[in-house]
């Protein structure tokens, strides 16, 4: 009997081939944003036709088990009912007002009540502009002007925080863009994740200049990297000896690692922090909040101007409202890192059977792996990872039905909708896909 096949036969491509060719001709690289195009990858990206609960089908009929949930909004699954049925609920009353809703406060007071951090939130709708917008508040407050921020962490692409940045930057290989003046980031001031000796170099050298230290107190735009004991508190210790402050942004890890996020996590308290993704519920929706000292200089209250049309939809508020009370059910986070934690160790297993050196994390519901032997706790050693070992990964799993990241500098994500034959499923995938791996050097 012939041995059973663990990587299926390549799947048909036509359809998204041809999408990609028609969407090259008036999009640029056919993908609006950039690490969508499998450039650090080769191949085709996949045009996606429909998705439900963790799988998503391709326009050529092919079906993949989903570990990049929009980038991490995709917490319940794709298309949930209840999220679908918040959102029509919504739409039936209109789109979009540019007026209040009450919509708009119960959103606000849900995060309020989950971070203790945050007192007042203000809605924005992408993560880029949440922190930006957070750096603007914490440069008015404290009326300095250079911001602090980790190599590898990625906080959107406003200007002044395109410089030593994980995600799509780092996927493209690039150290920033063409069209950011130096003058734009002269004021940025640069150090290694979980490096706090080089946090205090940085104020020893620009006393009474630092406005604030911006960090993703979970990495999740250099693959996955955790903050080593003491990093967070370290931080917090550090800016308040020097009068700055600390921004989380925790736009990936907010209502993802745990309920209240990475801060409620390692149990250290931000001055500020940015929200983004889960708070969405899969519609354009993010936020930046803290305390009320703080946020009371945000206009119109306060002289920090910060503003946007579409700043919060009132279909994003519901589908972010509806996300986060189902966040609340019992045992939701034990479940999400539970499957995080199986399929890290299951990968790390498997690639020790076939000799490949794999480093694996996991932290609630987000997951990350390095072809080396680890450690891996900055940027530096993430980068180590053997990239050609990768590829042949990435495209093996890919045609065996799993769809991961298109970048070793981005967290996977799980979902609630991910059950344990799901991620048997991926490991048997893995396990042959390994073997291949094997075979690079
Ligand atoms: N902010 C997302 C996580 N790295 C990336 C999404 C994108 O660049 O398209």
């Amino acid at each position: 009997m012939a041995a059973k096949r663990r990587i299926p036969a390549r799947p048909k491509l036509a359809a998204s081939k041809a999408a990609f060719s028609a969407a090259k001709r008036v999009i640029p690289g056919g993908v609006n944003s950039p690490v969508r195009a499998f450039g650090s990858v080769g191949g085709t990206p996949r045009f996606i036709d429909r998705a439900k609960g963790c799988r998503i089908w391709d326009i050529d009929g092919n079906e993949y088990i989903d570990y990049v949930g929009s980038w991490g909004p995709m917490i319940l699954g794709h298309a949930d009912p209840g999220i679908l049925r918040a959102i029509r609920a919504a739409m039936a009353h209109g789109t979009s007002f540019g007026a209040p809703t009450e919509l708009e406060t119960r959103l606000a007071a849900a995060i309020c009540r989950t971070l203790p951090s945050v007192q007042k939130v203000r809605m924005v709708s992408s993560g880029t502009e949440a922190t930006m917008s957070a750096i603007r508040l914490a440069r008015g407050v404290t009326g300095r002007a250079r911001v602090l921020k980790f190599d590898g962490c990625y906080h959107g692409h406003s200007d002044g925080l395109l410089v030593g940045a994980g995600s799509g930057v780092a996927t493209l290989g690039i150290p920033g863009s063409p069209g950011v003046p130096p003058a734009m980031t002269e004021l940025t001031v640069q150090a290694p994740y979980n490096d706090l000796a080089a946090v205090a170099d940085a104020f020893t050298r620009w006393p009474d200049e630092i406005a604030c230290v911006i960090v993703e107190p979970v990495a999740g735009n250099m693959g996955c990297v955790g903050p080593q004991p003491g990093f967070l508190s370290g931080l917090r210790e550090l800016c308040d000896q020097h009068a700055a402050l600390l921004i989380f942004d925790e736009v990936m890890t907010g209502f993802r690692v745990a309920r209240g996020g990475a801060q409620l996590l390692y149990n250290v308290r931000p001055d500020l922090t940015c929200l983004g993704k889960v708070v969405g519920g899969g519609m354009p929706a993010a936020a930046y909040g803290g305390r009320n000292d703080l946020m009371r200089r945000v206009a119109p209250v306060g002289d920090v101007y910060q503003a946007g049309t579409l700043s919060g939809n009132p279909l994003a508020m519901a589908a972010g409202l509806a996300t986060l009370e189902r966040l609340e059910e019992p045992g939701v986070y034990e479940q999400l890192g539970a499957r995080s934690a199986a399929l890290a160790n299951g990968l790390r297993v498997l690639a020790r059977e076939v000799g490949v050196e794999l480093t694996t994390t996991s932290i609630g519901g987000m997951f990350g792996f390095y072809f080396h032997p680890g450690p891996v706790t900055n940027f530096e050693e993430a980068k180590k990872n053997n990239e050609a070992r990768f590829r042949r990964f990435f495209s093996c799993m890919l045609e065996g039905g799993i769809y991961l990241a298109p970048s070793p500098y981005e967290a996977a994500f799980v979902s609630l909708r991910h059950r344990p034959g799901d991620v048997d499923r991926t490991l048997e995938v893995a396990r042959g896909a390994l073997r291949r791996v094997a075979r690079v050097r």
